[in-house]
């Protein structure tokens, strides 16, 4: 598959935010078209990313609080060093691996992605970090691997929301194996080319883009490889309201909202609502994986 949604910019070649910005007005001076094709976008249109600010005060990271500024305001405390991230299952080499150990020495990439929360508002994200399909092949999955499942860290005295327990943790996520081995699906370490926040899901995430927010898990300290599909949080909370591939779907609507429309974080108070793309616009990459599934089914 032709890689043409990736840049492949080394961690040190990222641009400072400011300067990066001036860059990206310069490039939507010179038109959409040739600012897409310039940025190595997969569409031609050319995504406008958020800026850090926005992107670390507005989050949902329920171990530190369910209101949307909480994170900001409580993850100051995670320790995010020294971290190590177990692998088990069905895999080859399982074990306790450094962030170093599982993607020291991989591409490093900046990757320009929409994000779509499943609450029906969006940010576009400069992420920096790698594929997950060659974190996958350093570990070494056995053939009867058929999903990844993820855990995030729990650490009570830094997190206020798991102290008030206010769901169960630790969050767990999970996807398919070819979800998870699909160039798209990234393990990410930064955003504009900074290590990601503390609330942004440090010291490294899962960026899932054509799926609701809340399948990229942050802070994660375990992965999986497993026979059977893995139990997710929100899922396992309400598994009316939230299905196990939580693919964006504006046709599919929540029972207690619409899909079809999203609200851009930054847009300002009064900005309207824009369509909501179907895949969060990654149709022509990922629609293949859901051949002869029907998705009001498997939601
Ligand atoms: N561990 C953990 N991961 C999580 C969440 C969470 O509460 N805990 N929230 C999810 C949801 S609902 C969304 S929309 C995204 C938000 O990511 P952001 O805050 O970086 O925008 O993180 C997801 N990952
Ligand atoms: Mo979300």
């Amino acid at each position: 598959m032709a890689r043409r949604w990736t840049n492949t910019l080394k961690q040190a070649d990222v641009t400072p935010e400011p300067l990066w910005l001036n860059r990206r007005q310069i490039m939507a001076g010179a038109g959409a078209m040739g600012a897409a094709l310039l940025a190595g976008e997969a569409s031609a249109e050319a995504l406008e990313p958020n800026t850090w600010d926005e992107i670390t005060n507005y989050n949902n990271y329920y171990e530190f609080g369910v209101g949307k500024d909480d994170p900001a305001r409580n993850a100051g405390g995670l320790r995010t060093s020294p971290w190590s991230i177990e692998v088990n299952g069905l895999v080859e080499r399982p074990g306790t691996y450094t962030i170093d150990d599982l993607i020291g020495g991989l591409d490093l990439e900046e990757r320009i992605y929409r994000f779509r929360c499943v609450e029906a508002w969006s940010m576009v994200v400069p992420w920096n970090g790698v594929e997950l399909n060659d974190v996958l092949d350093r570990v070494g999955v056995k053939s009867s691997a058929r999903y990844v499942a993820f855990e995030t860290v729990v650490q009570p005295e830094a997190m206020i929301g798991v102290r008030r327990k206010v769901m169960p943790f630790p969050y767990v996520e999970g996807l398919r194996l070819d979800e998870a081995r699909h160039p798209l699906t990234m393990l990410a370490t930064g955003i504009y080319g900074k290590p990601l926040a503390n609330q942004s899901g440090a010291p490294i995430r899962l960026v899932v883009p054509w799926k609701y927010g809340f399948k990229s898990i942050k802070s994660i300290v375990r992965i999986s490889l497993v026979a059977d599909e893995p139990p997710a949080s929100w899922p396992m909370l309400n598994p009316r309201e939230y299905g196990f591939y939580s693919n964006v779907n504006p046709k599919v609507d929540h029972p207690r909202w619409t899909q079809a429309t999203e609200r851009k974080i930054g847009g300002g108070l009064f900005s309207s609502r824009v369509p909501t793309q179907m895949f969060n616009g990654y149709e022509a990459e990922v629609a293949s994986l859901y051949d002869g599934m029907d998705l009001r089914i498997f939601y």
